[in-house]
């Protein structure tokens, strides 16, 4: 463990803003201050885009954290058994580490080892390997960041790497770094696991980082995620980390990451109205 990590909540750029240009950080970094969260979860899907100066400057004018997420594509897989491929994935994770600590973020999170997305076939040992040999160069780049990383485990259209946080821990196993964590999302949680609880008892301080996602990934409670078994798994280990409230409506759509992750609905359209009762539907459980 490279830090101890407070208990926050946070919420996803995606609840406001598809884009960080500057009117779209603007606009996440004071709707998550305005619902009362202690931090923003910036998608990272092209750090060379954001505007660190003006993204340090907003933090501070709404007296926010931030931290990162990103999901890898085919071009940047680093279950790849094309070098180049992996190459420029390590780019891309490298770069998003860098930009983190700029803005002063402590927590890199996401789909990081693998494509984000369906893919055809079961992982070969090959595309675990190299999975598990980027994550330890990630790692050990960012310990001397002080960021730590959390692999995010995620349902079986996702990734064919970890489907199950029991996975995501044997994977771990092999990255075999202080920095890196499980990440549990209550959305693919949902789909995947036997329960609720079973992961987070079993990962106790390996887990790093929490998204709370609604089985539709719309309100909060109005879905068939059992939350009450996971925030009292939750309370049971103890978990400091973050936990970020992360939703989607084809209201606020990224092209690339809405249409990854099937994002056709419209669940909602009011972003401070569905991020505010999100804080406080969590904050009642934990
Ligand atoms: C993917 O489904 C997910 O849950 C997001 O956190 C993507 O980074
Ligand atoms: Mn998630």
């Amino acid at each position: 463990m490279t830090s101890t990590k407070p208990l926050e909540f946070g919420g996803h750029a995606l609840v406001w803003s598809g884009d960080w240009t500057p009117e779209g950080a603007r606009k996440a970094i004071s709707g998550a201050a305005r619902a009362g969260y202690d931090y923003i979860e910036i998608a990272l899907l092209d750090p060379w885009k954001v505007d660190i100066d003006l993204t340090k400057d907003l933090l501070q004018e709404f007296n926010l954290r931030a931290h990162a997420s990103l999901g890898l594509s085919a071009s940047t897989d680093v279950t790849s058994t094309d070098s180049s491929i992996i190459a420029k994935g390590d780019e891309l994770l490298h770069k998003a580490t860098d930009v983190l600590a700029a803005i002063g973020g402590k927590e890199l999170c996401g789909v990081i080892y693998c494509a984000l997305g369906k893919y055809p076939g079961p992982a070969s040992k090959k595309n675990r390997n190299n999975s598990i040999a980027a994550m330890q160069r990630l790692a050990d780049y960012a310990a001397d960041k002080d960021i730590n990383i959390n692999l995010e485990v995620v349902n079986r259209y996702e990734t064919n790497i970890i489907n199950t946080g029991l996975e995501g821990l044997d994977f771990l196993d092999e990255v075999n770094r202080p920095n890196a964590y499980l990440h549990l999302d209550t959305y693919h949680m949902n789909i995947e696991e036997d329960n609720m609880e079973k992961s987070v008892l079993e990962a106790k301080d390996r887990l790093g980082y929490v998204h709370i996602g609604e089985s539709h990934r719309g309100y909060l409670g109005t879905g068939n995620v059992d939350f009450d078994s996971f925030f009292k798994a939750l309370k049971r280990i103890s978990f400091q980390g973050p936990i970020t409230f992360e939703s989607f409506s084809s209201e606020v759509v990224d092209k690339n990451l809405s249409n990854t992750l099937c994002v056709w609905r419209n669940l909602w359209d009011d972003s401070d109205d569905l991020a505010k009762k999100a804080l406080q539907f969590m904050k009642q459980r934990y």
